[in-house]
């Protein structure tokens, strides 16, 4: 391994008495007296660095953000200066030398304080700064967390991790909120999810899962919904409906809790309790969901043909009130609602062998068993008024031997939102892509 001399924030607690060289970004300065502080913020924490004497004007030139490199000793506190939010709380580091690389311009909000209280639009204006925050940055450390437990749950179902296009000759979801694209003068579009290459792979691996960047060009503002998301699929051959909803219920609960456990301190931080999983996730048929919500709301939605927002916080509220579940499956939704790739209720063809997890009041995950048949499946897409014609490569599959399959798909920035109790999907995407921004507002940029 190369050596590296630098020592990081996190690495001063074992190295009480020893000189240290840190390298960091300057998060807040503070004086008293003849003492000066600063906290130095680098990948691993944050560490209080603390200038006596004539070194204590020096901390008085640093500003927030600026790019430091500082040689000192790391101390053990004084016991009254403990601080134990901080996981280098017991340790400071006494400066010696300090040296600024790169200086930051003056900042356009506080940077320094526990929390950054500002309205959406300028967090998301000023995304280059604001993600550096330490309440914000362990957002993406939670993301992170979770594709690491979907990595981990749908490998252990046997699945081969695959990746795939995310530019398609076809419409993969139906619907009007599909981005053209121009490709090379030939009309194609970007996928709203990987729906189709998922599928094709069947007769290959049997059971695959994938990570890919989905597009749906969303006409409405929600606090839910991206025109730019990261799916997490899965697909699975040989498997009738009741594997499937156990497989999801697997994955979806193995992955939240993977997420959870690794970053505690994030949750506290964040103050959302860890998730309430029980041994059976409750299921209800979307019917008996509306009567549920029926009768403990005296809201009436039992005529409705989906779940709206409303219905899905109060049946919820239901699963943690009379399951202790933050998690619920709702199954049978109406056939016409769902793509059209869903597999009728051979007992009730109105509705479908469909699926929704819910988590927390918010729809994380849906999907379905599959139309396996060749024949079935070019009429469907026929009788949707869509062409077989710019399904070629995708029907092709299934005429050459398909196995019976289903699959399902979580959104991860609707998980990241929901296990760290935020209030916009925004905040849980590092860069969010909606109808009136990429990167810069349009409605300023355009000015
Ligand atoms: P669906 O369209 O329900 O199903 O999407 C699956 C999951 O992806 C997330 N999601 C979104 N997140 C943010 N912004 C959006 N615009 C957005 N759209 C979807 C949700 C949702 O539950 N191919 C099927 C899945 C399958 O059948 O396997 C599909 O895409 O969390």
């Amino acid at each position: 391994m190369v050596h590296v001399a630098r020592n990081l924030a996190k690495d001063c607690n074992d190295l009480i008495g020893k000189e240290v060289l840190l390298r960091g970004w300057v998060e807040r300065t503070r004086t008293h007296g003849k003492v000066a502080f600063f906290d130095l913020r680098d990948r691993s924490g944050i560490i209080q660095i603390t200038a006596h004497g004539e070194l204590a004007p020096k901390v008085a030139e640093l500003s927030s953000q600026d790019v430091v490199e500082v040689k000192g000793v790391a101390r053990a506190r004084d016991e009254k200066y403990i601080n134990p939010e901080l996981e280098t709380g017991k340790v400071e580091v006494h400066l010696e030398r300090q040296n600024v690389i790169s200086k930051a311009a003056e900042m356009p909000f506080d940077m320094g304080g526990k929390e950054l209280n500002l309205e959406l639009p300028t967090l998301l204006d000023f995304r280059s700064l604001t993600l550096r925050h330490s309440k914000i940055a362990p957002i993406f450390k939670i993301q992170e967390a979770i594709v690491e437990g979907f990595r981990k749950a749908s490998k252990e179902l046997g699945c081969t991790e695959v990746f795939t296009p995310t530019i398609s000759y076809s419409s993969t979801e139906g619907g009007a909120d599909v981005f053209r694209v121009d490709y090379y003068g030939h009309k194609a579009f970007l996928i709203q999810s990987p729906q189709l290459y998922k599928q094709i792979l069947m007769p290959v691996f049997e059971r695959v899962s994938l990570i890919s960047h989905a597009y749906r060009a969303e006409p409405s503002v929600t606090t839910r919904h991206l025109s730019e998301s990261i799916q997490l699929d899965c697909e699975l051959g040989f498997m009738e409906f009741e594997e499937l909803l156990d497989s999801l219920e697997f994955v979806g609960t193995e992955t939240i809790n993977h997420a959870a456990k690794a970053h505690p301190d994030i949750l506290k931080n964040y103050g959302v309790e860890k998730p309430a999983i029980p041994k059976k996730i409750p299921r209800l048929k979307m019917r008996e969901a509306q009567e549920i919500i029926f009768e403990i709301t005296n809201r009436d939605v039992r005529n409705e043909l989906d779940l709206g927002p409303e219905d899905e916080k109060d049946i919820c509220k239901w699963a943690l009130k009379e399951h202790n579940s933050d998690f619920v499956t709702i199954t049978h939704f109406p056939l016409a609602k769902r793509a059209f790739y869903t597999h009728p209720d051979p007992d009730n063809p109105e509705f479908s062998l469909s699926y929704d997890l819910l988590f927390r009041g918010v729809e994380i995950l849906s999907g379905s068993k599959r139309v396996d048949n060749y024949e079935k499946l070019s009429e469907i897409i026929k009788e949707r008024g869509m062409n077989p014609a710019d399904f070629e490569m995708y029907l092709q599959a299934f005429k050459y031997g398909i196995p019976p399959h289903g699959g399902f798909s979580f959104g991860l920035e609707r998980m990241t939102m929901k296990l760290l109790n935020l209030s916009n999907i925004r905040e849980a995407s590092l860069f969010p892509r909606d109808m009136e921004r990429i990167d810069q507002r349009f409605s300023v940029k355009e000015k």
